[in-house]
């Protein structure tokens, strides 16, 4: 009735202690009987428990792409914008800039002032303006003053250099030179400070930045920087990347992790020389990356306050001899702009998505995060398949 060829296990003395069969046999009967008392509600518990474990983390990790949707690269050229938007992220979405993170931005503050007032002394001399009400042999002397000054981005201001910047600012000469701006590159927030200094909101003890302030000051960022932020309940990760030559090789390597790049371009910069053509060179390299076709492309045309302002004064046309529209007109110079950058986009036919943007005004980057993170999360419930 039973075989006992190979379940046999044997003694050491190699008689037959037990097979398998009849253990078997005797298991089957035991869990017969568990069952028969209501063991089946265990095996099932058990078996629900198990389940539960299994689709939870199947949830769950669903949840977990569905939370982590994006990782936005922020490319652009030095100046465009790129860390001005983190700090609206920073207002907007954390707990914005406690006393003591205003406070530290002073020292930056007083050397953006120092290396403005520098730059328009150098200027002033390059170009020989002597205005006829300024005391040219004083002026001189003031200058060469600022010019000593032993200074780095620690810097903290001392009363004589402090009035020495006053009074330079008050003069003819130094405002001449600052009309003709467009002939070398003063930071774009130069005129604020120098207000504010003569002022005496920005003074040389104790004076804390506003929030207004350190969104206008400029450190131009070295190495990649990652920001984590909360969106309408999904978190975002933001890399920043310094726009300068040396950073761009950097660039390229953060492209492949990406859900979203990011590109922002300084619309104010078309008096500059060739920056805003570079920042189109620029543009098409990026469009050109493979990793770029994969996720959402966002074109911030940013700094337009700057660009109304700057249109008023300087024409558009002599730096863009191609554009043929009214050469102080705001709204055409824009759809200009926005144009030449989607021409751009021939080879590669990406989905663009573009954006007429002010970084220092929080209001206008508060819908410009909403839109862009409506984007992502589109696309990535379609490239999950949620949607
Ligand atoms: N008026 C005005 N100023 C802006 C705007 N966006 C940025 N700025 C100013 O432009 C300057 C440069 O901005 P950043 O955010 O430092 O530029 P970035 O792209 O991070 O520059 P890098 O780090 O060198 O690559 C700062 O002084 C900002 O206050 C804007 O929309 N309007
Ligand atoms: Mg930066």
């Amino acid at each position: 009735m039973v075989s006992f060829s190979k379940e046999h296990i044997y003694r050491p003395d190699g008689g037959l202690l037990v097979t398998w069969v009849p253990v078997v046999i005797f298991l089957r009967l035991l869990l017969a009987r568990f069952f028969s008392m209501g063991g089946f509600k265990v095996a099932g518990a058990l078996r629900g428990v198990w389940l539960d474990v299994d689709v939870k983390k199947r949830v769950e990790t669903k949840t977990k792409k569905k939370k982590e949707f994006g990782k936005v690269v922020l490319l652009g050229m030095e100046g465009s914008g790129k860390t001005t938007i983190l700090k609206q992220a920073k207002i907007i979405y954390s707990k914005g800039f406690s006393t003591l993170e205003l406070t530290e931005f002073a020292p930056i503050i007083f050397y953006n002032i120092y290396e403005s007032m520098k730059l328009l002394i150098i200027n002033r001399r390059k170009f020989c303006i002597a205005e006829k009400d300024d005391d040219i042999s004083q002026l001189c002397e003031l200058e060469d003053f600022l010019l000593m000054q032993d200074v780095n981005d620690h810097y903290q201001f001392n009363e004589k250099t402090y009035q020495t910047i006053i009074r330079l600012w008050a003069s003819s000469s130094i405002k001449k030179c600052y009309e003709m701006r467009s002939k070398f590159n003063l930071m774009d927030s130069a005129e604020y400070y120098l207000n504010a200094l003569c002022d005496g909101r920005i003074n040389f003890t104790g004076y804390i930045p506003s929030v207004k302030d350190i969104l206008k000051c400029r450190l131009p960022s070295g190495d990649l920087s990652r920001h984590n932020f909360t969106i309408k309940g999904r978190h975002f990760e933001f890399v920043d990347i310094g726009g300068h030559r040396s950073q761009r090789i950097k660039w390229m390597h953060c492209l492949p992790e990406a859900t979203a790049t990011c590109f922002i371009v300084s619309a104010s910069d078309y008096d500059q020389g060739n920056r805003l053509r570079e920042a189109m060179y620029f543009f098409e390299e990026t469009l050109n990356q493979e990793f770029c076709k994969e996720h959402p492309f966002i074109l911030l045309i940013n700094k337009i306050d700057l660009l109304k302002k700057k249109l008023k004064v300087i024409p558009f046309n002599e730096n863009f001899p191609e554009y043929k529209g009214g050469p102080h007109n705001f709204e055409e110079v824009q759809s200009f702009i926005l144009r030449s950058f989607l021409s751009l986009n021939v080879n590669s036919k990406i989905l663009i998505y573009p954006y007429f943007t002010r970084a220092i005004d929080t209001d206008c980057m508060k819908s410009i995060f909403y839109a862009v993170s409506n984007i992502i999360v589109k696309n990535n419930l379609k490239k999950y398949s949620i949607l």
